[in-house]
């Protein structure tokens, strides 16, 4: 008699459950087990996006369950790359909407032409569903931003490149990671660690000047060589100089390094200046956004067959050198969005 009411109990709430809640277990069983079919196509909102105005910019797509998709936009010209994730059963406003940025660099550039590729997979589906968008304007520029070398124009002016025989340093026009210009460095110089260099200069940085060190960004494009060929400690060293001395060169200096550079794709490098280290003797022993007059980039590598300080690396032989740079630029209260 117990184990019966026990079981009615039990029975009766279930049944409750039911009729309280149909659509959640309907709509579970139905994503565990149920056809995955689409059932409105996928599309994005408007053919042209321009994100340079306030305007809605999204993709739109929906099917018979919940479930993890993967939305992939690519820039066949300049291979930009934005990805959206989620776990639903349509694509709409609230979960792809865009603003323009991409997952790192290179960044859409105008007139791109991507292929957008939505990926729905359940456990024995995958369903692959591709449409296109141009980008008619790219986004504006974010806030506090200050750009310092795009390389667009050549070598920024009154810059001072130092070149080692055997090393490169050249603006390449190719596929940069903003425009159509870098700057290419590297080559083979087997005796020295430092290849190349360039010192540009800063102006009118008084607009931080009561920025904290601690919220302005230092932010720039790099890439390594191919992977697989690159050689053993390849890196790069930023070192940046403050006009607080008593003449232009004897100002603070402080420096970062970004080691190794071994990758194969344009990647976002970015630190608050807070944390670049003192490098030179201390003038007021502090980081100084506003007085910021120089930006110095050095190529270098451990080398193949001997060095004035430091070890060697025979491994190195007749390796290529390459640490390309792109859009210099500094930001405030958040890292550059590419
Ligand atoms: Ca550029
Ligand atoms: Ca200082």
């Amino acid at each position: 008699m117990k184990n019966y009411f026990l079981m009615l109990i039990i029975a009766t709430s279930f049944l409750s459950c039911q009729r309280e809640n149909p659509e959640f277990l309907g709509g579970s069983l139905n994503d565990q087990f149920g056809e995955l079919v689409v059932l409105e196509p996928f599309s994005s909102n408007t053919a042209n996006f321009n994100f340079s105005i306030v305007s809605p910019r999204f993709f739109e797509a929906q099917w018979s369950k919940n479930l993890n998709w993967n939305l992939s936009i690519r820039a066949t010209q300049t291979g930009a790359t934005k990805t959206f994730n989620g776990y639903s059963n349509k694509l709409d406003i609230d979960n792809t909407s865009w603003d323009g940025s991409a997952d790192d660099f290179p960044s859409f550039m105008k007139d791109d032409l991507c292929q957008a590729t939505l990926t729905l997979s359940d456990s024995d589906t995958i369903i692959e569903l591709t449409t296109s968008v141009n980008v008619s304007e790219i986004k504006n520029p974010q806030e506090g931003l200050k750009v310092v070398a795009d390389f667009e124009d050549g070598l920024p002016v009154n810059s001072l490149p130092f070149v080692q025989p055997g090393a490169e340093l050249t603006v390449t026009e190719d596929l940069a990671a903003v425009g159509s210009h870098y700057l290419h460095l590297g080559g083979y110089v087997p005796y020295d660690y430092l290849l190349t260099s360039i010192k540009i200069p800063v102006q009118d940085m008084e607009i931080f000047s009561v920025t904290s060190p601690l919220l302005l960004y230092f932010n720039m494009a790099t890439i390594g060589g191919i992977v697989g060929e690159v050689p053993t400690n390849q890196f790069i060293k930023i070192i940046i100089r403050e006009d607080d001395g008593t003449n232009l060169s004897n100002g603070e200096r402080y420096s970062m390094e970004i080691n190794p550079v071994n990758w194969d794709t344009w990647h976002l490098f970015t630190l608050p200046y807070s944390d670049f280290v003192l490098e030179s003797a201390p003038v007021n022993n502090l980081r100084e956004p506003g007085k910021i007059n120089q930006i110095e980039i050095m190529c270098l590598s451990c080398p193949a067959e001997s060095a004035p300080d430091g070890p060697t690396c025979p491994e190195n032989t007749d390796l290529n050198v390459k640490t390309d740079i792109d859009f210099i630029a500094f930001t405030e209260n958040e890292s550059y969005k590419p």
